[in-house]
């Protein structure tokens, strides 16, 4: 094992991983920007160095200042947290190459699965649905209209390099798709400096069901679970549970030994989870995301497995001690990410928390960097914490849910609780009847009888 970790990144999730290192008996480094010298995640930590001015690119997302860091502090290992570097190939290849340990899958797993198309290319070849759509990259304009006329519109052109929903173009006609193909092109040279885009068939009202997938060096993958996460606005999430209120005992089972056999084939270890869209009773891969990711909580309060601990032990080389059987999956959890930002405009609320006092009691977890007096600052995201249930069932985690967001006070600055107060008493969530265009509608009915 470790005895030294660095954690290159903030927030909630740098506190998080170095929670997990401590459980283990590693010693901390913490790595910060000018703007976050007070933040919490450098108050926890053994050690802590100064990377670099406020803007992400001078400090984490600065290679060169992060491995300086490790170096001086005698660091074993790199946890990249999420966001960030978290799926940078080169990142990953240089921290190999320094002789440390990276925490995550290898430099070649990343960048096969930050392919988009290599990446459902390779799904294809294990077994796993795909939607329908184009048979790798298409180059020119006319290959385009071909392929859209032949899945049939409505069609999405996506960026082979993208990921999280930038670059996307909807289409629904013949006329539409030129434009599209080009816009479509242009933005994934921007964005991703990458011009090459595929297309699939669009699915208009999908949920989005995640598989979280664990696996050691020696070839052992376990699932555990899925999570949904159709509670979104544009492309942000808001809410996630586990299990999903859609997914049945059979689905969970054939599409969990799916995952873990397609990220055998491609050699994976860490932890990751796979993208899917289940429209009806039907799944089709996304992609895969080679992180921790953001929502992992929900995950570890109904498998009562630490995925951080778990992922750090398969980075030092450990076996896996968990087989599939010891995956038990018990009650419901449900996470709400808590923003500083307005509840209607969605507009970030930096400032200073002039209180805070979270919630408590049976079944309530919060991962969180804030503190009364802390000055949350402009430059990174607003995420200022997680709140996580566990209830027996659905019903209990929903009423627990009501209850700890009652509880939490967040006074200085705008906070998204009132939303997510709002979205625990709507009857098509508590029914759990609810897809990707859920938050939009639910918007606009708030809008038309704004109730408190
Ligand atoms: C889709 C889709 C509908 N049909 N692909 C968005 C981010 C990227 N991971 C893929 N995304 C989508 N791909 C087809 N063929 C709808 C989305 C999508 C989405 C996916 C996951 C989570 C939130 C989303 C929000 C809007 C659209």
């Amino acid at each position: 094992m470790f005895n030294k970790i660095l954690i290159a990144n903030r927030g909630e999730i740098a506190l998080r991983v170095h929670r997990a290192c401590k459980e283990l008996g590693i010693q901390t480094v913490a790595v910060h920007s000018t703007a976050d010298t007070d933040s919490m995640h450098v108050k926890m930590a053994d050690e802590s160095v100064c990377i670099g001015p406020p803007a992400t690119a001078s400090s984490y997302l600065n290679i060169t200042a992060i491995m300086a860091a490790a170096e001086i502090t005698d660091t074993q290992a790199i946890h990249p947290g999420y966001g960030f570097l978290s799926e940078n190939a080169d990142f990953a290849e240089v921290v190999t190459a320094s002789g440390l340990v990276f925490i995550g899958p290898q430099p070649e797993t990343i960048r096969l699965l930050g392919d988009k198309v290599r990446a459902r290319d390779a799904m294809i070849r294990a077994g796993v649905p795909v939607v329908p759509g184009s048979d790798g990259v298409v180059e020119h304009e006319e290959d385009a209209l071909r392929v859209a006329r032949e899945i049939g519109f409505p069609v999405i052109i996506k960026a082979v390099g993208g990921g999280g929903g930038r670059g996307m173009k909807v289409v629904h006609t013949d006329a539409a798709v030129v434009s599209a193909f080009s816009l479509a092109r242009n933005e994934a040279r921007q964005f991703f400096k990458n011009d090459a885009v595929y297309i699939e068939k669009y699915l208009a009202a999908p949920r989005h069901i995640e598989i979280q997938i664990l696996a050691d060096r020696y070839g052992n993958t376990v699932y555990l679970g899925e999570r949904d996460c159709s509670l979104q606005r544009r492309h942000q999430k808001l809410l996630e549970e586990s299990p999903s209120p859609a997914v049945t005992l059979l689905q969970r089972q054939t599409l969990g030994q799916l995952a873990a056999h397609a990220a055998t084939t491609v050699g994976y270890h860490g932890v990751g989870t796979f993208e899917f869209l289940m429209d009806g009773d039907q799944f089709f891969f996304l992609e895969v995301n080679t992180r921790i990711q953001v929502e992992h909580p929900v995950t570890e309060m109904v498998t009562g497995v630490d995925l951080v601990k778990e992922q750090i032990r398969v980075a030092a080389g450990e076996k896996l001690r968990l087989r599939q059987e010891d995956i038990v999956l018990r009650g419901h959890a449900i996470e709400c990410r808590i923003n500083a930002e307005d509840p209607r405009s969605f507009l970030p609320s930096p400032g200073t928390i002039t209180e805070y006092h979270p919630p408590g009691g049976i079944g309530v977890r919060i991962d969180s960097n804030a503190y009364t007096g802390y000055r949350i600052p402009p430059y990174y995201d607003s995420m200022i914490g997680k709140l996580i249930v566990h209830g027996s069932d659905r019903a209990e985690a929903i009423a627990r849910m009501r209850r700890a967001l009652d509880e939490y006070v967040v006074n200085g600055v705008a906070t998204s609780i009132p939303l997510h107060q709002q979205i625990l008493r709507d009857s098509d969530f508590c029914n759990g009847h609810y897809t990707l265009s859920f938050l939009e509608k639910f918007l606009q009915k708030s809008k038309k009888s704004p109730k408190t």
